[in-house]
């Protein structure tokens, strides 16, 4: 792996041509550009992506923010699809129909409803099977283009628009699905969880480690949705890095079954600082709702401490 160097990485042309339409300070755009960057000069790639916001706003037939060969699949089958891709990019080099000097990278974004949801068999699959392609959700914890539903990737309490908090509900009832986990134990040579903090050198490493390892890799990377989140939209870099800090998403990579921590908090933070910054979660601050911050801190500190178990072993 080359050395991080952010001006460098920064000048390097980009994959998504502004112009799109996306919200303004997207979470997902950000994390696309920073995945796209990663790919080595001179390598071309072939881009999956399932219908959520990042297809439905780049990608308005005719017109294209993508620079590299794009399918927009369904919602359930961005796994498949790629896989497929792949499968027969072997087959015709092997034949002789693409010169040996040409590479090819297989990488798909799915958001985390046609992940964590709806494509998650086929996902599964593609990872079983063990193709040479990255996955890449980007995850901003809602159905966010069809107006803000749970999916299984929501946090805790999170005020959604099928979770809507009330007089009778307290939000989403349930935890989050921690996908990570679930497709490092389908044994893949690389998994990793990361978002955009500091120097983007976290989701730089880990997205190019992600390309240019032979096999399936899976990256999840936190994308925060100001509208669904209910934030103000400049303040990204603060979210991420409070969602980092509170240990609500830790950075961690799973390298031929070994775990890695990759950022340890100098003083882990009370989770109130990252949903304090939060519409979503206005309602956990209300003095009867105190116990449910409790629980929240309770299931944080749960799987902080089992990740930390699995990074020791
Ligand atoms: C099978 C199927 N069900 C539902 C839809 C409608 N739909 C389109 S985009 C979307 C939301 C996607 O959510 P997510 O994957 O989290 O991406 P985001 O919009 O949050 O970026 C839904 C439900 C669809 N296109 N296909
Ligand atoms: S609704 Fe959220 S996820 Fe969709 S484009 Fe806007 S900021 Fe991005
Ligand atoms: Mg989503």
């Amino acid at each position: 792996m080359s050395g991080y160097n952010l001006k460098e990485v920064m000048n390097k042309p980009e994959r998504l041509a502004p112009g799109h339409r996306m919200c303004a300070g997207c979470g997902a755009t950000i994390a696309v550009r920073a995945v796209l960057r990663a790919l080595h000069e001179g390598d071309q790639a072939v881009i999956g992506n399932a219908t959520g916001c990042l297809e439905v706003s780049t990608f308005m037939y005719p017109y294209t923010a993508w620079e590299d060969s794009y399918i927009h699949n369904a919602f359930e089958n961005a796994g498949a699809t790629m896989s497929g891709v792949e499968t027969a990019y072997n087959a015709l080099k092997k034949r002789g129909k693409i010169p040996a000097d040409v590479n090819y990278k297989f990488i798909t974004f799915g958001g985390d409803g046609g992940t964590y949801d709806i494509g998650f068999q086929s996902l599964s699959g593609a990872m079983e099977r063990n193709h040479d392609m990255v996955y890449v959700c980007y995850d901003n914890g809602a159905y966010m283009n069809t107006g803000i539903q749970r999916s299984s990737a929501t946090p805790l309490y999170a005020d959604t628009t099928t979770t809507p908090v009330g007089s009778q509900s307290a939000g989403k009832m349930q935890n989050r699905k921690d996908l990570a986990s679930i497709i490092a134990d389908h044994d893949v040579p690389y998994v990793a969880q990361t978002t955009m903090i500091g120097n983007f050198s976290d989701i730089h490493q880990k997205s190019e480690k992600a390309i240019y390892t032979p096999g399936a890799a899976f990256l999840n990377v936190l994308a925060p949705c100001p509208r669904g989140w209910r934030y103000e939209t400049a303040e990204i870099m603060k979210i991420c890095k409070l969602a980092v800090d509170t240990c609500y998403w830790p950075l961690f990579e799973v390298d031929h079954g070994k775990w890695m921590l990759s950022y340890m908090p100098k003083k882990k933070k009370p989770i109130e600082d990252f949903l304090r910054e939060q519409g979503r979660f206005k309602h956990l601050f209300k003095p009867e709702n105190e116990q449910l911050l409790v629980e929240f801190q309770q299931e944080v500190d749960r799987r902080w401490e089992d990740l930390l178990y699995k990074c020791d072993r």
